[in-house]
């Protein structure tokens, strides 16, 4: 960001350098009670996976643990978690969605 403007003195320009976010993976963790059909539509309705990678998704869960849903921003990765343990609590699932710095 330093430039010679010809008399031997360096000049800070406008470089425009913009700083990326830091950013969060949103995880679902796997659980022996919430049904595999309500795991999948929380997969197309707030992430919006097709119904393919939905299952993919859901599947690697249920036989790995954890699976991540998608990569997202602070702000939009904590709506996104909020707003899907909430849906999970109205339906009585106890479906788990946290998020991890990546
Ligand atoms: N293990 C659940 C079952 O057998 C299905 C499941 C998948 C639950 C993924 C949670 O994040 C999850 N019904």
């Amino acid at each position: 960001n330093e430039q010679e403007s010809g008399h031997g003195l360096a000049l800070k320009t406008a470089k425009p350098e913009v700083a990326r976010p830091p950013l969060f993976q949103v995880v679902l963790l796997n659980d022996d009670f919430t049904p595999m059909d309500f795991v999948v539509e929380v997969l197309r309705g707030f992430f919006g996976l097709d119904q393919e990678r939905a299952v993919q998704v859901m599947l690697h869960v249920h036989t790995r643990g954890k699976g991540v849903c998608g990569v997202f921003t602070r702000e939009v990765a904590e709506t996104k978690v909020t707003q899907v343990n909430e849906y999970s609590r109205s339906h009585q699932h106890p479906l788990l969605c946290t998020m991890e710095k990546l």
